[in-house]
């Protein structure tokens, strides 16, 4: 391994022992970014890997709320304000209960590179908080968020750092969080959130961004590969939003989407997902899965009890992991790629162990690696802010358009910076070198900061 890159990674193992996924996310993209490193010792000097892995800013702060039966209850909020390199900070807020600091620093080193992808002018960031919000109450959602924002609004601004959604924070929740900021700081400012419902400053296709921006992707990969998403087989983990608008677009292309899932379990359903009854379950009732088989009695239902999701075990020509990092582990890629995939689409952040990545690149199964794959979200967040900028709207079929645009050009940048190292249909190594080419640049250019 280059030297350099031996001694960044043994100095961040130092310094973040027990930060897991975060190790995890800097691996990855430092040691496939080899072969740039060796044609620019120069690096080493300005500390740009030390420079590029270390956050601008960490900011965690006390979350109180009073629940429903008047107890109150203490949790812990947290934005990384990664990288202002190329633009204002700009990434999803996730709510889980295993949000911590280690998740929210490898979603937003992630983000810096997904980003820069996009080739809109946003930096990186990530927050949230290890609140659960399943079985919450309206009310309790609407106090969390509360105050979530009153610590948040000192640290944010459409100029400055820009929150959206990810896991658990979805419309709802921002609706709740702008309108506590928009009160605090009695002014309107759209562009501080994104993902804003339609009437108050939202823009067209955000909700889809994700999901349809993982199936143009996948689209323009298969392409490449002499193949089409008509006919082929395909399974989604996760049955939140980028699950589901990627089963509607992967639908629409003729493909034949027979399995999603949650955490508790996975539907397979031979005869074709119904997904306005998904959509009924998880984006109007906020059910269970399980709930689907009330209406479908003929599909499966599997209980996930494993660390390997039963969802793998189904035959498929395309696997969607779409719900959370480190869902494909080593045993669910050998059944993958035992029953015949040919390529896995990451909507989720980081969704592969490293050892899965590995198994599927060794054995040719085209991968559509998550920082380019799933940007779509990101990049439809940065065209609301522009409309916001602009106080006007877009109509869905532009927004669609640039955002289809997008995706082709991402799946461009992927491939040309492949092939430039002869890496040919490595996308994951193409869209590391490809974006952190963009960002040792500027880096560079703006000097020892
Ligand atoms: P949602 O909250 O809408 O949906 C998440 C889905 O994943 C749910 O079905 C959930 O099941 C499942 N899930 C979540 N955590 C786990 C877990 N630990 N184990 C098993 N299943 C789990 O989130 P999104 O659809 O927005 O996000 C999904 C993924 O996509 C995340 O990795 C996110 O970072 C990534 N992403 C999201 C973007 C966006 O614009 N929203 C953009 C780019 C990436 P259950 O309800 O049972 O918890
Ligand atoms: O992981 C992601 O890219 C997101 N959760 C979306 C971030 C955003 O700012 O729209």
């Amino acid at each position: 391994m280059n030297k350099y890159i031996k001694k960044v990674l043994n100095g961040l193992k130092e310094k973040n022992i027990n930060e897991s996924e975060y190790l995890q996310a800097v691996e990855e993209v430092l040691t496939s970014i080899e072969p740039v490193i060796n044609n620019h010792p120069e690096y080493e000097k300005i500390a740009l890997l030390e420079r590029m892995i270390e956050p601008e800013r960490i900011i965690t702060f006390r979350v109180p709320y009073v629940n429903d039966k008047g107890q109150t209850i203490v949790h812990r909020g947290y934005r990384v304000q990664f990288s202002s390199l190329i633009g204002p900070y700009k990434g999803g807020l996730r709510f889980h209960p295993s949000v911590n600091q280690s998740i929210i620093k490898f979603l937003g080193f992630e983000q810096i590179f997904k980003n820069a992808l996009t080739g809109l002018p946003i930096g990186g960031a990530k927050g949230g908080s290890d609140f659960d919000p399943k079985g919450k109450s309206d009310d309790e959602i609407m106090r969390f968020c509360q105050s979530f924002m009153t610590e948040l609004q000192h640290h944010i601004g459409a100029d400055i750092d820009v929150p959206a959604g990810d896991i658990g924070v979805g419309e709802r929740e921002i609706g709740y969080l702008f309108g506590q900021y928009k009160r605090i700081k009695n002014r309107y400012e759209g562009g501080v959130l994104t993902g804003k419902g339609l009437s108050y400053g939202g823009s067209l296709v955000r909700k889809e961004a994700t999901g349809f921006g993982l199936i143009y992707f996948m689209r323009e990969m298969l392409a490449h590969n002499n193949q089409t998403l008509e006919g082929k087989t395909v399974t989604i983990s996760g049955a939140g939003n980028v699950a589901i608008y990627a089963c509607q677009k992967a639908l629409e292309y003729g493909a034949n989407v027979v399995a999603m899932s949650d955490s508790t379990g996975c539907i397979y359903d031979k005869n074709g997902i119904d997904l306005q009854l998904i959509k009924q379950i998880k984006e109007v009732e906020r059910g269970r899965i399980y709930e689907y088989q009330k209406v479908h009695p003929q599909a499966e239902y599997i209980e996930c009890k494993e660390a390997d999701s039963p969802i793998w075990e189904i035959k498929t020509d395309i696997a969607l992991p779409c719900a959370t990092q480190n869902e494909i582990t080593l045993n669910s890629a050998k059944k993958l790629v035992e029953n015949g995939v040919i390529a896995i689409g990451e909507g989720a952040n980081m969704p592969c162990l490293k050892e899965a990545t590995e198994y599927f690149l060794n054995n040719n199964i085209l991968i559509a690696p998550a920082k380019a794959a799933n940007a779509g979200g990101v990049a439809i967040s940065a065209v609301e802010m522009s409309q916001n900028s602009m106080r006007y709207y877009l109509p869905f079929k532009n927004v669609d358009e640039k955002l289809n645009q997008i995706m082709i050009n991402i799946f461009n940048s992927c491939k040309l910076a492949s092939n430039e190292y002869h890496l040919e249909k490595n996308y994951v190594a193409g869209a590391n070198i490809a974006s952190f080419t963009k960002l040792a640049n500027a880096m560079v250019a703006q000097g020892i900061v």
